[in-house]
């Protein structure tokens, strides 16, 4: 079969590790056309979209998506960038990483956080870590108010006693951000993290929270996960306060596994637990739906070191791996991430975060010769 992949490189180093990584995926001789896609910045600055709707389209027909990484600036920095022509029409910059999560309900960030044997970045040798971070609602809801409408200070003056002031400030003087959860989205990303727990054999699932405080949306996200546990009576349901964790993985790292979390939290965590393994240059990610998965490196676009094809792409190609099995091209996807294993264990092909002075496409390189 002849799969059909989106190609979306993005902005700054984007471009450069997705190079690398279709030097590997070539070597593999996997079988799909590359439709190249228009995303980021620059189409932001041309045309005022950084997510065309060429580039949607594109992603309703495909069977998946590698995406290198995006560059996003403040509101007022945004419009300031745009051609002469199109500012002062009230366009705002919206995260188009955000908005292609939400639009294909791209509702599980898988990411995979393993200490490969040898590396010199390694906190600790041994380091399992799988985060599940829920992708769509949460803190990214993307419900804000600044400046806060009347109608909303009215109604936070009407049913929250601690806020009533507020309504008496200018509304540019504070601004707000909705966090909103559903029990569907809390039990569908839970029900994820406790599947791969169950298939990859993981003795337990850490649910990362804030219950004790952030008492609606992370109580329920916690009373939720205490539901669903009861399903898998082999694994052990463990939960921990996000704070507390990140001490404790940092003290003991090799005491987790599978770790689910809501949107903000999971993306910390996540951060967290690549620096164990490595950093951002071996933190891949997956965002997957029913019908559609797209997959990149956890990183941004690294602006400072755009052109100059230094970074590491290997978090990229773990993240072309994760496609791989998700295609149920499972044999493949184990070549490469051995492949990349060996050149880690190895340790002669090595970027300048490892403590090298090897190149993106002399790491994609010498990946695909082991291949
Ligand atoms: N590959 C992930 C990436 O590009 N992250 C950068 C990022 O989060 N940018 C903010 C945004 O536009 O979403």
């Amino acid at each position: 079969m002849t799969y059909k992949i989106a190609w979306l490189p993005g902005d700054g180093v984007g471009v450069e590790v997705m190079e690398a990584t279709r030097i590997c995926l070539d070597a593999l001789k996997f079988d799909a056309t590359y439709t190249h896609g228009d995303i980021g910045w620059e189409f932001w600055c041309k045309e005022g979209e950084s997510f065309p709707q060429r580039t949607i389209d594109l992603l309703g027909s495909s069977d998946a998506a590698m995406f290198g990484a995006i560059t996003s600036k403040p509101a007022k920095d945004a419009e300031r960038e745009l051609v002469p022509e199109l500012r002062g029409k009230g366009l705002v910059y919206r995260s188009p990483i955000v908005r292609m999560r939400q639009m294909f309900d791209l509702y599980t960030c898988l990411r995979p956080c393993k200490a490969y044997p040898g590396n010199p970045l390694n906190f600790k040798e041994g380091i399992d870590l799988v985060v599940f971070r829920e992708n769509t609602e949460g803190l990214y809801s993307g419900v804000e108010f600044s400046p806060v409408p009347a109608e909303v200070a009215t109604a936070l003056k009407h049913n929250s006693k601690p806020f009533a002031h507020f309504a008496e400030n200018a509304p540019e003087d504070y601004a707000i951000t909705c966090k909103i959860n559903t029990r569907k989205g809390c039990e569908r990303i839970i029900r994820a993290a406790f599947e791969y727990a169950k298939k990859f054999g993981y003795p337990k699932v850490t649910a990362i929270h804030k219950a004790n405080v952030v008492r609606a949306t992370e109580g329920m996200f916690l009373e939720i996960a205490k539901q669903v546990a009861k399903d898998y009576p082999g694994i052990q349901l463990d939960d921990a306060n996000v704070d507390a964790i990140c001490m404790w993985l940092l003290k003991n790292p090799k005491s987790y596994g599978v770790m689910v979390a809501t949107n903000l939290f999971g993306d910390i965590i996540s951060d967290l637990s690549a620096q164990l393994v490595g950093g951002l240059g071996f933190g891949c990610s997956g965002n997957m739906g029913q019908k559609l998965a797209v997959f990149e490196p956890s990183h941004g676009s690294a602006p400072k070191y755009a052109g100059q094809y230094k970074v590491n792409p290997i978090a990229t190609i773990l993240a072309a791996k994760m496609m791989l099995d998700w295609l149920g091209e499972t044999a493949m996807g184990s070549r490469l991430e051995a492949a990349t294993a060996a050149v880690i264990a190895e340790g002669k092909v090595r970027t300048y975060d490892m403590g090298g002075s090897s190149t993106t496409l002399e790491m994609g390189e010498a990946i695909a010769r082991k291949l």
